[in-house]
């Protein structure tokens, strides 16, 4: 009698063990995609080496330098590269060299997303609380190389483990060119930032570039950072907003995706929105508690240094990205 009952319990055991065995594995082939695991260490190096060239500002050597650096890594990581070169003017009339560095994955899928940061830094530190260093330029390690430094990374997760659609990652160049404080002009400046997005929004790299959405990523490696859903992404994308912050959200990451509306920012997804037609969202710091600006109190400052990086902001929004981007069919 004993020995009967050990034996059912046994059979009833075995086969609830199968059952929930087989139901484990539909939904693992239902649900889960495999989404590598972000290094925040690599990104970090990635963000530190574009900083050691110097500021990467429009017509300098650093600049020019750094360039070289970033098509060199695209291309290691088995991207596709684009060099998008163009004469573009700034607000005080010079002409510059600019150059939008584009890495294409998986290039003949219609099904694609975009990604992409600014890579150029501020020729002005326009905010520095020492009227000194107004017309000293920033090294930009969280205003520029963060969102770059993420992307490289992502970069190479994607040579490692290809995802089910086509990425193109965009490297912007002189977003940061925007009329600086000093200047004495009356007109309406908000069209001379951005300028490397403006032009690729007119002149994609492809004939018929088309993307799924886009996302950008601005400001992304500073200590205590918070991220808000932006004005102009809500505006134009509001879908996409939802899939990133929900995918934030199954990480665990709501500290750093807060549901809660951020202002309106003038950044590299305005022209992709609204000349390009391509829904991009803004990923960018905004700070609640800032007390000088809501990009972190070091913005367009001497002090957007190495010290303000913070490994874990890398590591929970390039987290994000992986598991957007892995999670597209
Ligand atoms: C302004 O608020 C004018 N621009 C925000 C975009 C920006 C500047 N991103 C980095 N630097
Ligand atoms: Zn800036």
């Amino acid at each position: 009698m004993m020995l009967a009952c050990a034996a059912m319990t046994l059979g009833c055991l075995s086969c609830a063990n199968s059952k929930k065995a087989q139901a484990d594995e539909t939904a693992a082939t239902e649900a889960s995609v495999q989404v590598p695991a972000f290094n925040a260490d690599s990104a970090y190096l990635y963000v530190k080496q574009q900083v050691d060239f110097g500021p990467r500002t429009p017509g300098s050597e650093a600049h020019d330098r750094c360039g070289d650096y970033l098509a060199a890594k695209l291309e290691a990581f088995g991207a596709k590269v684009y060099n998008q070169r163009a004469d573009l003017t700034g607000y005080d009339g010079r002409t510059l060299k600019a150059r939008n560095i584009i890495g294409a994955y998986n290039p003949d899928s219609k099904r694609r997303v975009l990604l992409c940061a600014h890579w150029d830094t501020r020729p002005w530190a326009d905010n520095d609380p020492d009227k000194a260093n107004h017309r000293k330029p920033i090294l930009g390690a969280n205003d520029g190389a963060s969102g770059v430094g993420v992307l490289l990374e992502v970069a190479r997760q994607l040579q490692r483990q290809a995802p089910a659609i086509g990425i193109d990652i965009i490297f912007f160049d002189m977003e940061d060119y925007g009329t600086p404080q000093f200047a004495e002009t009356l007109t309406d400046d908000s069209d001379t930032w951005c300028l490397g997005s403006q032009y690729w929004s007119r002149a994609p790299h492809v004939k018929d570039y088309n993307a799924r959405f886009g996302i950008l990523l601005d400001m992304v490696g500073g200590r205590g950072a918070t991220f808000l859903k932006e004005g102009v992404s809500l505006q134009y994308a509001e879908p996409v907003v939802k899939k990133v912050w929900r995918a934030a959200k199954k990480l665990g990451l709501e500290n750093y995706f807060v549901d809660e509306h951020g202002g309106y920012v003038n950044d590299d997804h305005v022209p992709v929105n609204e000349i390009a037609r391509i829904p991009c969202i803004d990923i960018v710091n905004c700070d609640l508690n800032g007390e000088l600006s809501s990009f972190g109190d070091f913005w367009h400052t001497l002090d957007d240094n190495m010290d303000v990086i913070d490994r874990n902001t890398l590591q929970a929004v390039g987290q994000t990205v992986l598991q957007v981007i892995y999670n597209e069919k």
